[in-house]
């Protein structure tokens, strides 16, 4: 899932896509990299970022997803808001991207309903201005097995305004409400959220944790424009898991790790065949 941040303000590459021209073409330069679809927002959810009025967030996203739609691409709308995700929808977006999974205003859960979309429920607590609070990063039962628990209450949420199950994907939501190491934890027990039943996204992107694993001698943390590797290699770990979809900015350096490790998973199955032909003739 490539990433258009059509934003003044999202962390890693607020403004560079804020007209719908930029937009557009960042979403052309993404899918001719292997994109299978597009994430198209309009709200920066960084941790103290203020809202947008709905009117600045449909006038971002609704041009760009007319425009890429007609041309075919497949696209989700990075929405809380039910009459963003509605006008999106209409537009030609067929996946409701809910960063809040329906908490910020369940109003959202009916739209994608409706509208027969798929709809992300991710694990969230709280808007970027407080979502760093201490109170929220406190998971009593660990990590994996809160976050879980709390996904469970919003996939019971969706399903009641009517949500098919079909039509469900989860994602843990690494960097919202969640201490440094508390992400790592959630990417190594990835193989818990597939026990729910539902595919699986996951937004490592270029977010603070990386930087804090990259940080200088001194702890400053890398700069965000220099965490690729980093984040394709949990890529490469999480397709091997199985996972639906990765949320990433550049899809080129995703590709190119994945594939790598599908040509090498292929010569190492190809040699244990030869091996194994060998021994069979001796
Ligand atoms: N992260 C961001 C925005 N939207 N949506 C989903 N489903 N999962 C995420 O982890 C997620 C998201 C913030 O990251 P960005 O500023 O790199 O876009």
């Amino acid at each position: 899932m490539g990433i258009v941040n059509v934003t003044p303000d999202s962390f890693s590459d607020g403004g560079r896509f804020l007209a719908t021209d930029d937009a557009v073409a960042h979403g052309h330069a993404l899918l001719a990299q292997g994109a299978d679809l597009l994430d198209i927002g309009g709200e920066s959810t960084r941790p103290g970022a203020t809202r947008p009025l709905v009117a600045d967030e449909l006038a971002r996203v609704v041009p760009v997803i007319e425009t890429l739609a007609q041309e075919g691409a497949t696209l989700s709308v990075d929405t809380m808001r039910p009459e963003v995700a509605k006008a999106a929808l209409k537009a030609g977006a067929m996946i409701v991207n809910d960063v809040s999974g329906g908490l910020a205003d369940p109003g959202i859960l009916k739209v994608a309903a409706d509208h027969s979309a798929t709809y992300v429920v991710m694990h969230w607590r709280a808007h970027g201005a407080e979502m760093q609070q201490e109170d929220h990063l406190v998971y009593a039962d660990g990590v994996v097995a809160t976050v879980k628990r709390e996904l469970e209450q919003r996939i019971e949420a969706a399903r009641s305004a009517g949500i098919q199950d079909d039509n469900i994907v989860i994602d843990p939501g690494l960097g919202f409400s969640k201490a440094a190491d508390d992400n790592w934890r959630l990417l190594a027990g990835v193989e818990e959220f597939h026990k729910l039943g539902f595919p699986l996204l996951i937004g490592a992107s270029r977010k603070a944790f990386l930087g804090r694993l990259l940080a200088a001698p001194d702890g400053t943390p890398r700069p965000v424009t220099e965490r690729e590797s980093a984040h394709d290699a949990i890529t490469v770990f999480l397709a091997q898991r199985g996972v639906w979809a990765t949320r990433v900015h550049d899809v080129r350096a995703a590709k190119d790790a994945l594939a790598a490790t599908a040509k090498l998973e292929g010569v190492t199955a190809r040699s244990a065949e030869t091996t194994g032909a060998r021994e069979t003739i001796r």
